[in-house]
């Protein structure tokens, strides 16, 4: 299996988030993805290549202009215009009774528009590392379409919070969505993507509700109970020309492998009545027992299972890395899932 890594993901470097009213070390940080590249390569996953540019077309497929605009050009705002050199986090947001048409004009309030939560800062080389992320996710997708089975994604930052016009829970650009769209560009007809990180994939969901060329299944933490709060619940099955194609598989905290097999179960059979061309599973190991912010209970061996319950899909499966913060155990765990998952293949 070919992995895809590119060093520039590296270059988000976010010092602080704001976490349990406090401000925290971020969690999110560039070692994840180094602990994750020297651990496959451990165990002999496969090669790694560098990708290419990221297609621009892709992006505008995925994202609105505006927001767009406003990442790229974010940064020369903030330290220019305004002269912070701090990492920039968003403050007020249009809930309930607030109007959200109005596209305000002045930074702090267009941090505000396109964004979901306070914990995802912005630093000066985010938006460069987020399009790095968002060109392994394509260079993996170009493998499944040049004939390969499998492929690793080895992104960072993650991308499964990120919707059309919103950034949010670590995530700027919605990777798992850009290899989907090189698919279905590149002439397939159907993609699912199973979202198996501890939290629900809520961006993935919002861009392709009203689709039903792209099956969209998360097992995750009931958002009853857990970030991103307000979406994941199990009667968002979809709407319009997408109703029946979106399917939350929402487990209760202290989940451990026996209960989080049986949704895998639900969920293949769901992917295998689509039947789709390819597979991308939003690969998040934050379901481990020992993460930091996460409340389930999977053990290090489980995600060998994990990886097998996948292959048993028997369709071409990109594996697109979303979150998991246990760093020390983060290496073993991915390998894990893709040894099981070769294993089985
Ligand atoms: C990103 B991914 C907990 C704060 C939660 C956001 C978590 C984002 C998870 N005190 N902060 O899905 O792994
Ligand atoms: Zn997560």
């Amino acid at each position: 299996m070919d992995i895809v890594f590119s060093p520039d993901q590296l270059k988000h470097q976010p010092g602080q988030e704001l976490s349990d009213g406090a401000f925290m070390p971020a969690v999110e940080i560039p070692r994840r993805a180094e602990i994750i590249l020297s651990a496959v390569q451990e165990a002999q996953i496969g090669e790694v290549f560098a990708p290419g540019p990221l297609s621009e077309p892709l992006l505008t497929r995925v994202h609105s202009a505006a927001y767009l605009t406003f990442q790229s050009t974010f940064w020369q705002r903030w330290s220019q215009e305004l002269g912070r050199e701090h990492e920039a986090l968003p403050l007020c947001w249009p809930v309930r009774h607030f109007r959200r048409d109005q596209q305000p004009k002045d930074i702090d309030g267009q941090l505000s528009y396109f964004s979901f939560d306070a914990g995802t800062p912005l630093g000066p080389h985010t938006w460069q590392a987020a399009l790095s992320s968002a060109a392994t996710a394509e260079s993996g997708a170009k493998r499944l379409t040049a004939g390969h089975t499998s492929a690793f994604s080895l992104c960072r930052p993650p991308g499964h919070h990120a919707a059309p016009d919103i950034y949010g829970g670590y995530c700027f650009i919605n990777n798992a969505a850009i290899a989907a769209e090189a698919l279905l560009a590149s002439g397939a007809q159907r993609i699912t993507i199973l979202d198996v990180d501890y939290h629900h994939g809520n961006g993935t969901q919002a861009i392709y509700y009203g689709r039903q060329d792209v099956q969209f299944i998360s097992i995750h933490a009931d958002p009853a109970e857990e970030f991103p709060h307000f979406l994941g619940y199990g009667d968002e099955i979809g709407e319009g020309a997408g109703e029946g194609y979106n399917l939350n598989l929402p487990l209760q905290l202290g989940t451990a492998w026996p209960d989080f097999a049986d949704a895998m179960s639900t969920a293949t059979q769901a992917i295998k009545r689509f039947a789709p061309d390819s597979l991308i599973i939003s690969l998040g190991l934050d379901s481990f027992e020992k993460d930091p912010i996460s409340k389930f209970k999977l053990k290090t061996a489980d995600f060998v299972a994990l990886g097998a319950k996948i292959a048993a899909v028997k369709t071409p499966t990109l594996f697109v890395l979303e979150g998991g913060y246990a760093v020390d155990d983060l290496g073993t765990n991915c390998a894990n899932v893709l040894t099981g998952f070769l294993q089985e293949h």
